[in-house]
Order: structure tokens, then sequence, then C-alpha cells
């Protein structure tokens, strides 16, 4: 049935069931666009369309929502009738210039369904369930992350009471048929490293086999209340809003501990806009590079795409790119690093086991500057992917 579609490079014999049912709902997904609106309330048409990767296999990509008129109905229809038209529906998957050119979708979400965060009883980490059923495939946190990462992903505070922070799955403010995920603090607390600080992070660890290579694509919503920290009388030179470790320097059977922390900085004292920070740490704080980039302006208050790529290597071979598409704007390549992506003295690379792909941490001075002011960190996230280089 699969020639019958039309499509090309059909999945090897060998794939899964699952990869079966991934195709014909992305198949039926492709002929049931729904309307919408988007953030700004213009009427959008959201369709859900396959990327064919070179391997063969299927990966979803949703089209970057634009408002339907007159002048752009025609190449619509001719692309619902004629799906390997829709190329640029594949912009949303892992784009060329990258080093793999065979990808693997390991996970979607925008929230919607029953897309939940559940309150531990202890309170120190919460989990993040449920299905995205907008998404045909590979969308529910707990059964589709499971083959992936041998512990569920979970939402850490490591301390901290509700009155100071969470994260919930909230309707979007403005856009109520929208769902997000909102990270929100206010205080700090008794944390981990006998320090008094602000967390709220996804916990992606224990992934299986490691990651070599991978690319991650989120939504971005900085709340308004961010925009106070222009005026933050000191440097910002930490608030964290992702971080990757390769390997998690604080577990003792993974020796050369190493992290890439990406930030929102603020490089001197007086008022100015924020800026992007990444940098890479052998264990103990020792920083092994820095990007730098003094042109990219941080959005505030709107929506912004932002990818991360992470590859494996050493100075002449690892690669972190991150890149940010603000809405209705062009993308822009923030960071392009070529350097190493695991501790400059592992002997035995294996890849990357944990990293916290949404993050939201700070020092107490920081989030209290903010507090005072009857403000909280604040950020929305939403269309979350990830994928992985298959290697042969
Ligand atoms: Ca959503
Ligand atoms: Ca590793």
């Amino acid at each position: 049935m699969r020639a019958g579609t039309g499509l090309p490079h059909p999945p090897p014999a060998h794939e899964t069931r699952d990869r079966d049912a991934d195709f014909f709902a992305n198949f039926f997904a492709l002929r049931t666009p729904q309307w919408g609106r988007s953030r700004d309330g213009a009427p959008r048409l959201n369709l859900r369309l396959f990327s064919v990767v070179s391997d063969g296999s299927l990966a979803m990509a949703r089209a970057h929502p634009r408002p339907m008129n007159s002048r752009c109905l025609l190449p619509f229809i001719l692309g619902w009738v004629i799906p390997p038209l829709f190329a640029a529906a594949q912009a949303e998957a892992p784009p060329p210039g990258l080093s793999s050119a065979r990808w693997e979708l390991v996970f979607q979400s925008g929230f919607e369904g029953d897309s939940r965060v559940v309150q531990s009883d202890q309170g120190s980490s919460d989990q993040l369930v449920g299905r995205d059923p907008s998404l045909p495939s590979r969308s529910d946190w707990v059964a589709d992350l499971a083959p992936f990462a041998r512990t569920p992903l979970s939402i850490n505070y490591t301390g901290g009471t509700v009155e100071q922070r969470f994260a919930r799955v909230i309707a979007e403010p403005g856009r109520p048929e929208n769902h997000v995920l909102q990270f929100w603090a206010n205080d700090a607390w008794a944390a981990d490293e006998s320090s008094t600080k602000s967390r709220v992070q996804v916990d992606l660890y224990k992934i299986q086999g490691g990651l070599k290579e991978f690319y991650q694509s989120v939504s971005v919503f900085l709340h308004p209340d961010l925009a106070a920290l222009k005026s933050y009388p000191r440097r910002i030179s930490w608030l964290t809003i992702a971080e990757f470790w390769n390997n998690e320097w604080w577990v003792k059977t993974e020796p050369h501990g190493f992290r890439i922390t990406l930030g929102i900085g603020k490089p001197g004292t007086n008022p100015q806009d924020l800026v992007f920070t990444l940098n890479a740490e052998d264990a103990g704080f020792k920083e092994v590079w820095r990007g730098h980039n003094s042109t990219t302006k941080v959005p505030i208050g709107r929506w912004f795409t932002l990818e991360c790529y992470f590859k494996e290597g050493n100075a002449d071979h690892g690669r972190f790119l991150v890149a940010l598409t603000p809405e209705g704007e062009p993308r822009q390549v923030v960071f392009d690093v070529t350097h190493f992506t695991h501790h400059t003295r592992d002997p035995h690379p294996d890849g990357m086991t944990g990293y916290n792909p949404m993050k939201l941490y700070t020092s107490r001075e920081v989030v209290r500057f903010l507090r005072d002011q009857n403000k909280a960190l604040q950020i929305y996230w939403d269309d979350f992917r990830l994928w992985k280089a298959v290697t042969p």
C-alpha cells in the first residue's frame, strides 16, 4: 500500500510495526488540515506533512502556519494533492548543513490533549505525562520516551515549594486554544551544592546508548517580566535555559564530566539588552570554550523557535550549533562552534546520556530582583521536537 501513496523511498522492510503505524497516521494527518488561529489571532491553516528523510524513514513536520488567502490557495491545493511539492514542510526537520543526513524522530509534543504536569507527593520533582493527539506519533511523554531513556522524564526543582516555583501545562495567554508548558519561579531555595538558587528544569537522563549526534527544536516565549532584567544593576553571568551533560559530573559512575550551557546574560552593569550565552566546561567549572555573539538580541515577549544541534567530538570534530527564528523573521545562527563536546581528556567518549532540554535556572539575586518588582521568572515552551542521527 505504501507504493500507492506516491511517496518515494518507502521505509526499509525491517522497520517495525510502530513505524508502519506512524506512516499511516502521518498519511491521514496530511489529509486532515485544521483551521486554527495563530498567536496574533490571524486565521491559519494547520498542516501536518511528511518529511521523507534520506534513509527512507519518515519524520513529521508541521508547516509554518501562515494566514490563507486567495493568492496562496492554488499553491496549497497543488501541494495538498501532490505532497512532495511541499519541500518547505521539511523546514522544521533538521535543516541541511548539519553533518548527519539521516535522522530519526525521537519525540514531539505541542502540549495538547491530556499533556500535563503531575505533582509528586514529595514536591522536589514532578512528572510530565500525557499524549498530544494533534501529532500522529511519538507524542506520549511516558510511553514514547520509555524505549529511549531508562528513567522517566521528570521536572526537577531540587527543592522549594509550589509557592516558589512550578511547571504546568496551561492555555496560552491570549490564545487559549493552544497549550504550552509554563515554567515559573519567583524565589530561590536551598538547592544542590549547598547554595540557594532558583531552578525549574526538564530532566532527560539515562538515555539508552548515548547520543553521538542530535537535534532539538522548541518554541520559546520569554515572559515580558524578564525585560526588567535589562535594568539589573550587575552583570548576569548565568540564567540557563538548556544544559547538556557529557558526562553528568555528579554521577560517580560517569568520570570525565563535561557540560555545555546555553543561557541568557547581561554583560555589564549598566542598563542594556540581554544576550545569549554559551560555554562548555570540564567538570570543576573549568571552561573549555565560550561562544561569542554580541549582535543577536534576545526576543522578550514574543515567540521564537530555538534549535540546538550537538555532535560529539574533539576540538576538530565536535560541533554545537544554536539557531533562533523569531516569529515572522528569518532564521539566525546564534552560535556555531567547532570544539570539544566531551571532556578534554575523556579517552572513550560514549555519547550524551543526559540533558536538560528546557531549563530555567539562576541565582537568588536575579530572581529576587524580579520578585521585589512583583514579577517572576517565566518561560513558556511549545512544539518540542527531538531527532537523533541514525548511524550506519
Ligand atoms: Ca501547543
Ligand atoms: Ca558520555
